[in-house]
């Protein structure tokens, strides 16, 4: 039985709906960011970093993101993100979800949290949001040409990619239509539809 330590609709809902996409066994561990249990020493005990996802495997932590879904796709095969042989595209668009596209929204949500003034707070906050609208021209454009990031099917980066649409940001965020179009797709699939139930968080993005 796995152990997911997770936020309501943070990154760690990829992996929520990983474990049930691959019909593995696991139990929820609430971590309210809010509150700052991130930051409390029981939580800190497991991620010294103070960050979800944690997934713990027989007394094991998985800790990072990316390394919890490699880690999943090597122990339950899955055309979510094959392994043997690996897919180097799908592990591209899932490494570019939680490597490029997390930092950047980390980055615009950060400068909510630490700026200093109003007059450098809407300067940074217009940049951060133009990154971030930057990424997902790029995603846009290459689901004009295929179906889904890595090719025909779908692969943990459309997942994480659609968890992360529903972030909300101080400045609006431009979704394409393409992007729009995997999101709605991701959002209908059961396992999906039961992460969003059981961490009671709505889905915003896809309207
Ligand atoms: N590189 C880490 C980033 C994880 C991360 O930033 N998690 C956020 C939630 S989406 C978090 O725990 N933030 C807590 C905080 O900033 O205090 C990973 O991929 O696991």
């Amino acid at each position: 039985m796995y152990k997911l330590y997770y936020g309501p609709g943070a990154c760690s809902m990829g992996i929520h709906i990983m474990l049930r996409e691959l019909n593995a066994p696991f139990e929820l561990h609430r971590v309210s960011l809010m509150d700052g249990d991130q930051r409390k020493p029981e939580f800190l005990h497991i991620n010294p970093r103070g960050q979800i996802p944690v997934l713990v495997d027989a007394g094991q932590p998985v800790r990072e993101g990316a390394a919890i879904i490699a880690y999943l796709a090597a122990k339950h095969p899955t055309p979510l993100l094959p392994m043997n042989p690996p897919d180097a595209a799908a592990l591209e668009w899932m490494c570019w979800a939680n490597a490029t596209l997390h930092p950047a929204y980390s980055r615009a949500m950060w400068i909510k949290r630490n700026f200093a003034n109003e007059a450098n707070y809407n300067a940074l906050m217009t940049n951060a949001i133009q990154a971030l609208n930057t990424l997902w021209q790029e995603a846009d454009q290459v689901l004009g040409t295929r179906p889904y990031l890595a090719g025909n099917t779908p692969t943990m980066g459309d997942i994480m990619m659609t968890v992360m649409a529903n972030w909300g940001t101080a400045q609006p965020v431009h979704l394409g239509q393409n992007v729009r179009r995997v999101i709605k797709d991701m959002v209908a699939r059961p396992a999906y539809q039961a992460a969003l139930t059981a961490e009671q968080v709505e889905y915003k993005a896809a309207a």
